[in-house]
């Protein structure tokens, strides 16, 4: 029987800065079809998959494409976000983020990604720190996108913990939103304002310490 709860980490804006990229690469996109997208709107596409992003995005354009037309514009901006973070490695990790993976490791406190990313995998990679995921759920195994419940409820079933005893660390409105309607804690690392839907609210890793992990750990 497990002896603590298990934690459940988001991956962009969580562990790596790469939101920053992907706003940048859907804004390249965005103003080479005529139009902006502000840091305000980007908001709204934390945490949201792809497709759903690129809906939000030509809505607010007023666009309409071709089916054709969406699928090259998914990949090319996808092409566009990976080379803008190719160069990935431990160094990119969020401060504070390895000092948390290292005290719930020491601790034998389980815990998995919940991702909406298609390129987790890779990123983790890149990161060296796949190894130490017990379970890893992305863009990949979900049939819906967060603020669906979905991701966590696979990632607790395969950290084989009920989805009451996971804690999730979110960056976006529509994570926290998924792990609140899966039932469990959640954690906004973020704006608080932004993120007032969370149980507990960190503005980055190195706010939290070791005194609140094994707090929240704790059955
Ligand atoms: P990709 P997360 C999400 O990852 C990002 O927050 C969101 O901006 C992105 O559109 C989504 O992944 C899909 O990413 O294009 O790489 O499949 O925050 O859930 O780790
Ligand atoms: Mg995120």
């Amino acid at each position: 029987m497990n002896r603590t709860k298990g934690i459940i980490f988001d991956l962009d804006g969580v562990i790596v800065d790469t939101a920053k990229f992907h706003y940048l690469a859907w804004r390249k996109m965005a103003n080479d079809l005529g139009f902006d997208i502000t840091l305000e709107q980007n908001e709204k596409l934390k945490g949201v998959s792809r497709v759903n992003s690129l809906q939000q995005i030509l809505g607010w354009g007023n666009k309409t494409v071709t089916e054709t037309e969406f699928e090259e514009l998914m990949s090319s901006k996808n092409d566009d976000y990976l080379a803008r973070i190719a160069h990935m490695d431990d160094d990119d990790l969020l401060p504070g983020v390895k000092k948390s993976l290292d005290y719930l490791t020491q601790n034998n406190v389980p815990f998995a990604l919940g991702s909406a990313s298609k390129n987790a995998r890779p990123i983790l990679k890149g990161l060296k720190i796949e190894q130490r995921f017990k379970a890893i759920v992305d863009g990949n195994d979900v049939s819906k996108a967060k603020p669906d419940p979905e991701v966590f409820l696979i990632a607790a079933e395969k950290l084989g913990i009920p989805p009451q005893e996971c804690v999730v660390f979110e960056d976006s409105v529509a994570g926290i939103e998924a792990a609140n309607a899966a039932g469990m804690v959640s954690v906004g690392i973020g704006d608080k304002e932004i993120l007032k839907e969370a149980d507990y609210n960190f503005a980055d890793f190195t706010e939290i310490d070791d005194k609140f992990l094994e707090q929240i750990v704790r059955k």
